[in-house]
């Protein structure tokens, strides 16, 4: 007889599954992500709203594969924007292994928290309760009782967290470690090496925005897109970033620009310093403001800027 290896020695089993994050918006879902992965994948801003498009973020083991789902804060839409962004949400939450609905424990639960329940209490899959932002929160406890509270009929399990996903790492290792041992048997969906599934040039784009919403005010930072058209490596390793901030109106140009081009200057450095951060090497980053007129209300635009 011939000394066959044993099929498992051949192809150890593996498991991996789709874990959508969910959430009202600013609620912390896209620190989660960048935690879980040690890195930045996602963009994260004080204001709500920061994430627009459904993000993937990859995590494996030599056996295990976690494809989180980083969503937009599921929110009442006001443009054509919004209801692409809650459209990311309900698309995530169709096809997914496990769901995780992240809560902030600061405040009792709003409208928000429970259109969120509704859409979650519905699916049978393993569900993590993730309150969050324990670090800043008076009465977590309580806080949590009144979220379970929106879940009551739910039938299926319920895996409840408190964590901080700021200041927590040692909690969320340990809820990546739950999450792992809840997925299917199932092949990789990603290589082992993928942190996501953004071009860089995404990925950039949205470090821009992020900047960008983070320093301007009142309605602005919801009326900002960013793209980057270029992007070339020199010789000497150093990364040449060309990228354009798309604004609404003409008169939005100028603020974002600011007197004497400061703001624009100060949101370039700001995403400068990030690009050069995560990706190790000198960046060299030109922005330019541009007008595509009432982009958030238009379809083609909105293809255009990523937004399909
Ligand atoms: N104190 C505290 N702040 C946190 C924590 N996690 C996130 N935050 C802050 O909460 C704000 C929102 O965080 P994001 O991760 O952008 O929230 P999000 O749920 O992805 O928001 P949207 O994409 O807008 O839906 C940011 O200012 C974070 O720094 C936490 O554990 N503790
Ligand atoms: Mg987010």
């Amino acid at each position: 007889m011939t000394d066959l290896p044993s099929s498992d020695a051949a192809s150890p089993q593996t498991h991996s599954g789709f874990v959508a994050i969910v959430g009202k918006p600013n609620v912390g879902k896209s620190t989660l992500l960048n935690a879980f992965l040690n890195t930045k994948v996602a963009p994260t801003s004080p204001r709500p709203q920061t994430t627009r498009r459904g993000v993937r973020g990859i995590f494996s083991t030599d056996t295990h594969q976690i494809v989180f789902v980083d969503t937009p804060g599921l929110h009442k839409p006001k443009d054509a924007l919004g209801k692409y962004m809650n459209q990311e949400v309900h698309s995530a939450l169709s096809d997914v292994d496990a769901i995780l609905w992240v809560v902030d424990l600061r405040h009792p639960p709003t409208d928000e928290d429970q259109l969120v329940a509704r859409q979650v209490r519905e699916l049978p899959k393993p569900l993590f309760l993730i309150g969050n932002k324990t670090d800043a929160a008076k009465y977590p406890d309580e806080a949590m009782k009144l979220y379970r509270a929106l879940l009551e009929e739910r039938t299926g399990e319920t895996t409840e967290v408190m964590l901080s996903a700021q200041n927590s790492p040692e909690a969320v290792a340990t809820l990546r470690e739950q999450i792992l041992d809840a997925l299917p048997e199932n092949p990789f969906f990603f290589p082992r090496g993928a942190a996501s599934d953004q071009s860089r040039e995404q990925w950039a784009a949205e470090i821009i925005r992020e900047e960008a919403m983070k320093k301007l005010r009142d309605e602005l930072p919801y009326a900002v897109a960013t793209r980057v058209n270029r992007w070339t490596e020199r010789e000497d390793g150093l990364q040449r970033i060309e990228g354009e901030i798309i604004v609404e109106k003409n008169a939005h140009k100028g603020m974002v620009i600011g007197a004497g081009g400061k703001q624009l200057r100060e949101i370039g450095q700001a995403a400068r310093k990030q690009l050069e951060v995560f990706l190790n090497r000198k960046v060299f980053l030109g922005l330019e403001v541009i007008v595509i007129p009432g982009w958030r209300e238009d379809e083609e635009a909105l293809r255009e800027l990523g937004y399909e």
